[in-house]
Parts: structure tokens; C-alpha cells; sequence
């Protein structure tokens, strides 16, 4: 199958307006990292995943763990658009009885292979599942997405060691490279230095692309797949906020109750995504 640019760029497009609807209407959640992975989700979720929305347990499927699971709205919306289940579910996001809770449970949504939300524990998971497959001789692929700020826990980089010695081939792991965390600047933090030299230097084959460009995350996965004897790291440059210019300015940015002026910024971007999608995709 092609790379259908156009077709990627509506799906993103899409994602990214249901993943503001669901969350303002809410009243508060974490924009700043479900805003920064939603081209990788696009691209996965558009082009890449063998997944089928009518049988979210189909057995060859491929698997998405987001280690970061604070970023669940992004992929609810991912889910939602995709067929998952119906778009109206995302507004019972949080609330009680929902299937939608803040951080993804596997018990609870159609689509989601893993309860995460405890930082450092998803990879881990994902790990495991791509051992699995690999031990069974299956070709299923497992796609985890782990924050630049998560990457603080020790827990990963045992995952990825153990990663690398099993040459798990089939993991490919995303960093969310939005150089922020919970309360500042990673790079403040504990500077996480160059993350593709590290994955180089953990034995995983490692890229950085363009957090931004559909085109280079699409490429650098059809690259990670080439490979035969090692995991993949793909480094997403990407921006906390990613595609809402005033959300990405914001420097608190991580967990947001809007304000009266970011209310009206976020119904502004809310109504350019309507604008540019036509009226037919609003619920
Ligand atoms: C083990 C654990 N410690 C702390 C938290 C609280 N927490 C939630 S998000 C977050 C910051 C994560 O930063 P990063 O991985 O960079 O996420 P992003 O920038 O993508 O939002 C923290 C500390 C948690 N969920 N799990
Ligand atoms: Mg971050």
C-alpha cells in the first residue's frame, strides 16, 4: 500500500479537532501531550496498523501501547474516527461510567491493548507483547509511544535493554520529543542529552524525524521495519501542544482548565479545523 498523503492529512485533521472537542468539553485535561503525538497517531492508525475496528481483539493484529497514557484523548479520538466506536462516546471522556477514562484501560475501550498512565510501565508491557509475538513466531508488529519526560524512569531503559538483546525487530518504540514534562523544560530537569545517539548506544537502530511531517514518520517506520535483528527507536521532534499555535506558546501547557483566553483560542482552533474539514464532520 502507498502512502496516501492527502488521506493521512484529513485523518489527522479529524483526530486533532475531536481531541479538542472531547477535551473542552470536559472543562480541563491534558491538551499540551495528546496534542503532540497525533500525527504518529495519524500515520499509524491511517497507513501503517493492521487493525480492525470491527474485531479490536483480531489476534494478528498489530498492537499500540501508549506508554504515555496521559495522552489517552488523542488516541480515543484516534479510535473513534477510526470506527472504533461511535464519536459521541468521546464526550463522556472522564465522567463517570464512561468507557473513556483519563488514561487508557484495556479493559474498558475498544481498541486499547494496554492499561497505562503509571510512567516507565507501558514500555515495559509493549516490551513483553513484542517477545511474545516473536517467541510465537508471529509477525505482529507493537507500536508504543513513551514521553521525553517518561524517559526519566529507569524502568525504560531496562526495557530497552532487554529489547535489544532479544532483537525484538517487531518493537517500535516512539519518543515524544516535545522538550517539556510535567512542570518545565526536560532538558531542566534532567536533560535527556541526544536520545538517538542513546538508542544507538542501547542497540536499538535509531532516527529522529520531523514530529510534524507525516511523509518523514511514514518513511522512518518503513525503514524500522527493514530491519531484522534489532528494535526500532523513532525521535519525534515535536512541540507540547502541537498543531494549536496559542496551546503551543503556553508555557503551562501540560494539564490545562482553560482560562477565558484560552477558551477562545482553543473554540478559534476548534472552528478553523471545522472550517477546513466542511461542516459534515462536526458532531
Ligand atoms: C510513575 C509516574 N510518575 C508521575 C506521573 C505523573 N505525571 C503524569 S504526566 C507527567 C509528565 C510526563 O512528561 P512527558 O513524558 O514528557 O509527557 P508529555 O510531555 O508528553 O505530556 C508526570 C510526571 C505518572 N503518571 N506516573
Ligand atoms: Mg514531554
Amino acid at each position: 500500500m502507498g502512502f496516501d498523503l492527502q488521506k493521512v492529512e484529513t485523518f489527522r485533521d479529524k483526530i486533532r479537532l475531536k481531541t479538542l472537542k472531547e477535551l473542552y468539553h470536559l472543562g480541563f485535561g491534558h491538551y499540551g501531550g495528546s496534542l503532540s503525538i497525533i500525527e504518529a497517531l495519524a500515520v499509524l492508525y491511517g497507513e501503517v496498523m493492521k487493525v480492525d475496528p470491527k474485531n479490536p481483539k483480531w489476534e494478528d493484529r498489530d498492537y499500540f501501547i501508549l506508554s504515555k497514557g496521559h495522552g489517552g484523548p488523542g488516541l480515543y479520538a484516534t479510535l473513534a474516527v477510526r470506527g472504533f466506536f461511535p464519536e459521541e462516546v468521546l464526550y463522556t471522556l472522564n465522567q463517570n461510567g464512561t468507557t473513556l477514562p483519563s488514561h487508557p484501560d484495556r479493559n474498558l475501550t475498544p481498541g486499547v491493548d494496554m492499561t497505562t498512565g503509571s510512567l516507565g510501565q507501558g514500555i515495559s508491557a509493549a516490551v513483553g507483547v513484542a517477545l511474545s509475538h516473536k517467541l510465537s513466531a508471529k509477525d505482529n508488529y507493537t507500536f508504543c509511544i513513551v514521553g521525553d519526560g517518561e524517559l526519566n524512569e529507569g524502568q525504560c531503559w531496562e526495557a530497552f535493554q532487554f529489547a535489544a538483546h532479544h532483537k525484538l525487530n517487531h518493537l517500535i518504540v516512539f519518543v515524544d520529543d516535545n522538550k517539556k514534562q510535567l512542570d518545565g523544560l526536560t532538558k531542566d530537569i534532567i536533560d535527556p542529552l541526544d536520545f538517538e545517539e542513546k538508542f544507538k548506544a542501547f542497540g536499538f537502530y535509531s532516527i529522529k524525524v520531523d514530529g510534524r511531517s507525516l511523509e518523514q514518520i511514514y518513511k522512518a517506520i518503513e525503514k524500522g521495519k527493514a530491519q531484522t535483528n534489532q528494535p526500532v527507536a523513532i525521535i519525534l521532534d515535536t512541540t507540547k501542544g502541537q498543531g494549536v499555535p496559542y496551546l503551543e506558546e503556553k508555557a503551562d501547557n501540560h494539564h490545562i482548565r482553560p482560562n477565558e483566553a484560552d477558551q477562545e483560542a482553543i473554540l478559534a482552533a476548534i472552528a478553523e479545523l471545522e472550517n477546513k474539514l466542511g461542516k459534515a464532520v462536526s458532531l
